[in-house]
């Protein structure tokens, strides 16, 4: 008999496949009473396999007396109710490491991006503007630049090597110190003050909630850039919207938002702000290898041995 495994939302299709083959798999995004087909597969369901954490609530938790684990697709774990996963004794994994050169390289771009302002400038391009009004006005180098590393945990580290490459001085801030050969700040606010770019690589979850708003953002001052590949709920949004809006700060790029997809429409308007849709892992080959292991878990589970990569 395979395991009954509770889909809360469409998965990466190859992963979905791979589920569906391995396991007898409900789909609950598709259910049109979903607090029936709670209830009628209840008695079987002994684990969840979500994409993103969607749906992992203590409610859902509570409903499902059998649940034995909670496979995540994707690193952040933060939409996930850890208490309830702890207190009804349910597994949780994730998928780290194989997404970190991808959302390193997200978190570059969007670097680069704000500094030197491509996207803006290929859009005057296409607008017939190079021709019509002159060259695109100059941008900021990156080239000995400062960046400052909020939460330097593998992806930060993988951040940290290639803005080295591209010439830059790197600073961060952990809640503790590291073995790393980078200027550590005791706060958010020093480094913001000693960074030109501040770079989000924090966990998201109500640890790190608007752990960067008004005063962050001044330290960073008139001349610093954001850069947000973490979580949305990190940044204190509104504020962030006000501050690029008036040129408090110098620009952002954004991976992530505090509703997604929902983005307010003011953010559309800025010309200081590159804005993705939350791509930073989303290739192929990145997408495959966090499927792989989030089936991986789940198989190592089922046949009696430790599963790969538990957060709880
Ligand atoms: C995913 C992410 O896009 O891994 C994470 O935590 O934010 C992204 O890689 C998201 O989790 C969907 O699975």
């Amino acid at each position: 008999m395979k395991p009954d495994v509770l889909l809360t939302n469409a998965v990466f299709p190859p992963t979905q496949a791979r589920l569906e083959k391995e396991f007898t798999c409900h789909k609950l995004y598709e259910a049109a009473d979903r607090t029936a087909f709670v209830r009628d597969i209840a008695p079987r369901v002994r684990a969840i396999a979500p994409f993103g954490g969607a749906g992992c609530t203590a409610e859902l938790i509570a409903a499902l007396p059998e649940l034995e684990i909670i496979a995540n697709f994707g690193v952040g774990v933060d939409a996930i109710d850890l208490e309830a996963a702890r207190k009804h004794g349910v597994i949780v994994t994730n998928t780290p490491d194989v997404l970190n050169d991808c959302v390193a390289d997200t978190a570059l771009a969007l670097t680069l991006n704000v500094f030197r302002k491509f996207p803006q400038s290929e859009a005057y391009l296409r607008s017939g503007y190079w021709a019509a009004r002159g060259p695109y006005p100059l941008t900021a180098a990156l080239g000995g630049k400062t960046m400052g590393i909020l939460g330097l945990g593998r992806i930060g580290e993988a951040i940290a090597r290639r803005a080295l490459a591209f010439g830059m001085k790197i600073r961060y801030h952990n809640r503790h110190p590291k073995e790393v050969p980078y200027p550590y700040d005791p706060d958010p606010v020093a480094l913001a003050k000693n960074s030109d770019v501040l770079m989000i690589a924090t966990p998201g979850g109500p640890a790190t909630h608007g752990l960067v708003g008004a005063k962050v953002l001044d330290a960073l001052g008139r001349q610093g850039y954001v850069v947000n590949i973490a979580r949305g709920s990190v940044i204190d949004q509104p504020v962030l919207l006000r501050y690029l809006q008036e040129g408090r700060i110098a620009g952002a790029g954004l991976d992530v938002f505090a509703e997604e997809p929902g983005v307010p429409p003011a953010f559309f308007a800025l010309d200081n702000a590159v804005l993705l849709p939350h791509v930073g892992s989303a290739t192929v080959e990145t997408r495959t290898a966090m499927g792989n292991l989030q089936v991986e878990n789940l198989r190592r589970h089922f046949a009696g041995k430790p599963v790969l990569t538990r957060v709880v």
